[in-house]
């Protein structure tokens, strides 16, 4: 039951639903005995991350070290679901650069800010509209959607319906 490795990089807002697809096609990828680790902001910036903020310069260095962490896990044979808002295009584009391009996928979830806002699971943005928080993406710092993605899941579909695109773009590289 070998199986090829490799990283599926959810970019979107915060509150577009980007864990919660990473987790639930991890799931799925578990039922089929795949090795799978789910990286996001509660696993690298609450540790190896804790130092950087959401400025333009720590967002970038944010993404490099996930890049570099992602490289490494990729190397030990797990398929990588990284989930991280990643708005700039040229911090993506490093990711690309040093992954393998089949080894790496793009998911956009493409999760409209007005829908993100309306749910601030997290009251972030109402935070931001305030001004108690600064550099908040879609209200105070900007968000470079992705132009090219491998794959893209929005509102129109729910986790299930995400997962099973996600899936049927990934199953290929799959050995089961
Ligand atoms: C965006 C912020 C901010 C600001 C705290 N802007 O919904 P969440 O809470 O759980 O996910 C968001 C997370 C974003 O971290 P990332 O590492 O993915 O960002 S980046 O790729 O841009 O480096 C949100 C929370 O952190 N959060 N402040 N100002 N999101």
């Amino acid at each position: 039951n070998g199986h090829n490795s490799f990283l599926i990089f959810f970019t979107g807002f915060s509150g577009s639903g980007k864990s919660t697809i990473a987790n639930a096609l991890e799931q799925k990828l578990h039922h089929l005995n795949i090795k799978t680790y789910v990286l996001d902001g509660d696993n690298v910036r609450s540790g190896i991350n804790q130092n950087l903020s959401f400025s333009k310069k720590d967002r970038s260095e944010n993404i490099r070290r996930i890049g570099e962490i992602s490289k490494l896990f990729v190397d030990a044979g797990v398929v990588v679901l990284a989930a991280f808002i990643a708005p700039y295009k040229e911090d993506r584009e490093f990711i690309k650069a040093i992954i393998e391009n089949e080894n790496y996928v793009e998911v956009f979830v493409n999760t409209s800010l007005e829908v993100c806002e309306t749910r601030d699971v997290k009251g972030l943005y109402k935070k931001a509209r305030k001004g108690e928080i600064k550099n908040m993406t879609g209200i105070s710092a900007p968000y470079e959607a992705p132009q090219n993605p491998d794959v893209e899941v929005s509102e129109l579909h729910s986790v299930e319906e995400s997962v099973e695109i996600i899936y049927d773009k990934i199953k290929n590289k799959l050995i089961l």
